[in-house]
């Protein structure tokens, strides 16, 4: 099944808002699958986002994600990065729809609460980063049949 690599990034977690943005995702009928609370560092931050080096907000990006420990997850389901990226919202918070994550308890682009990959292949990539010698288990939930078809 579809694999998705989130971050709940510092601002959630300094928030209080940890479960608020895992329990979402949950809820909507993702299966976790892997699960840590990790001190990010300057390395692993810039082969994150290395798609956006060069841009301005690069080194703001990495400051911001190395600022506090993050937990990341990974969630699969049937088109799980579409589905978990439809329940984060839009990068821009005040752009974002109510009722996501992001629309409903964001307000800056650069305290934005969530990372979700944005295709199957960057999915495989990030969780390789984060989850290079780390568990990702392979399990069902009695509920999956109600949940997937
Ligand atoms: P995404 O997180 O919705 O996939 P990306 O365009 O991949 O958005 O950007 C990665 C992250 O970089 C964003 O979530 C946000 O934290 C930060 N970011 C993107 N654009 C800006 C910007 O213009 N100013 C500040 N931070 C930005
Ligand atoms: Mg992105």
């Amino acid at each position: 099944m579809e694999r998705t690599l989130i971050l709940v990034k510092p601002d959630a977690m300094q928030r209080g808002l940890a479960f608020e943005v895992l329990s979402r995702l949950e809820r909507r009928g993702l299966r976790l699958a892997g699960l840590r609370l990790l001190q990010v560092d300057e390395a692993m931050a810039e082969r994150h986002y290395g798609e956006h080096e060069g841009k301005p907000f690069f080194a703001g990006l990495v400051a911001y994600i190395i600022s506090s420990p993050i937990i990341a997850a990974v969630f699969e389901g049937t088109n799980a990065v579409a589905a978990a990226r439809q329940t984060i919202g839009g990068t821009k918070p005040t752009e974002a729809a109510p009722g996501t994550i992001r629309g409903d308890l964001g307000m800056e682009i650069g305290r934005n609460l969530v990372h979700g990959s944005d295709s199957p292949q960057s999915a495989e990539r990030e969780i390789g980063i984060f989850f290079e010698g780390q568990p990702v288990l392979d399990w069902q939930r009695e509920t999956d049949r109600w949940v997937f078809e």
